[in-house]
């Protein structure tokens, strides 16, 4: 098998649960000495004991918050410029109409969503300029290139990740460093119960007789942006679900009574 990043740092955010948690086993995987990055520190100490012996070594556990200017600091710090950074933390609470809307919810999404994202990128990327190489993913969302009813502010942090990896790529461009983002439709993960407060039921209708994409196949497209020969940057990637042709239009099997 292959190895196409042994011994090479990869960071990921958010890699507690769902796409953060599936990319670092494709990258332990394919190799990498990983830094893994979440609020939730037992999560990542259990999957840096399942991923103790993979060829990269055991993954360094960070406890972060990706809101949190100094210890975002701290931690870029502590990891150095790595080959890859998937800056996947995210997340979305309620969908209320924008006018019903909770100012909390809103401070929480823009916080993590957006701020998160660029104190993360402001931390790492002297770093990995510097070094004249290096790898950025984003993890956007079909939510950033379309909106739907409820999703007002999560969309609209998911549009402002679009915008920032497209001037990211002006303002890389000449250092060696790369930029990407993988825009995925449905995934099943955690994101549906956080964003409806740990209510399961209501998470679950999401994927209501449709079948939507594993956090595996979304670390598959993270894997092969992040494996192209250097020269060849996969600037933006639409992983869509077969039966998801836009965040309103999913075909959904009726239930047989
Ligand atoms: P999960 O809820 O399963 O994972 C979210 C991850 O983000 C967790 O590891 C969580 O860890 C971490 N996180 C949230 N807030 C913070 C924070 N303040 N600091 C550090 N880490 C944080 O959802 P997904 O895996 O689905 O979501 C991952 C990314 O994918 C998000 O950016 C999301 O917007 C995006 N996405 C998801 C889609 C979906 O349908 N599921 C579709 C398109 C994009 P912890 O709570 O331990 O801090
Ligand atoms: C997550 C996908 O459509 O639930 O970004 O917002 S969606």
């Amino acid at each position: 098998m292959s190895l196409p990043f042994l011994g090479r740092a990869v960071v990921i955010t958010g890699a507690s649960s769902g796409i953060g948690e599936a990319c670092a086993r494709a990258f332990a995987a394919a190799g990498a000495s990983l830094w893994i990055a979440a609020r939730r520190g037992k999560r990542l100490e259990a999957l840096a004991d399942a991923l103790a012996e993979s060829p990269g070594g055991k993954p360094e556990v960070r406890v972060l918050d990706v809101r949190k200017p100094a210890a975002v600091e701290a931690f870029a710090q502590a990891a150095g410029p790595p080959e890859v950074l998937v800056n996947n933390a995210g997340l979305s609470r309620g969908l209320s109409p924008l006018h019903e809307g909770d100012l909390l919810d809103w401070e929480e999404m823009i916080d993590t969503n957006l701020k998160g994202l660029l104190l993360v990128n402001r931390a790492f990327l002297p770093g990995m300029v510097a070094a004249g190489k290096g790898h950025l993913i984003h993890m956007g969302s079909i939510a950033g290139r379309e909106v739907y009813p409820g999703g007002n502010v999560y969309c609209a942090t998911k549009h402002a990740v679009d915008a920032l990896t497209r001037s990211l790529r002006l303002d890389l461009n000449g250092t060696g460093v790369r930029v990407s983002t993988v825009d995925p439709g449905l995934v099943e993960s955690e994101f549906g119960e956080v964003r409806y407060r740990g209510d399961r039921k209501r998470a679950a209708k999401a994927y209501e007789g449709m079948t939507p994409l594993h956090p595996d196949d979304v670390a598959d497209a993270v894997l092969w942006a992040a494996t192209r020969p250097s020269h060849v940057n996969a600037a933006e990637i639409l992983l869509l679900p077969t039966d998801q042709a836009s965040p309103t239009l999913v075909h959904r099997q009726e239930k047989e009574t």
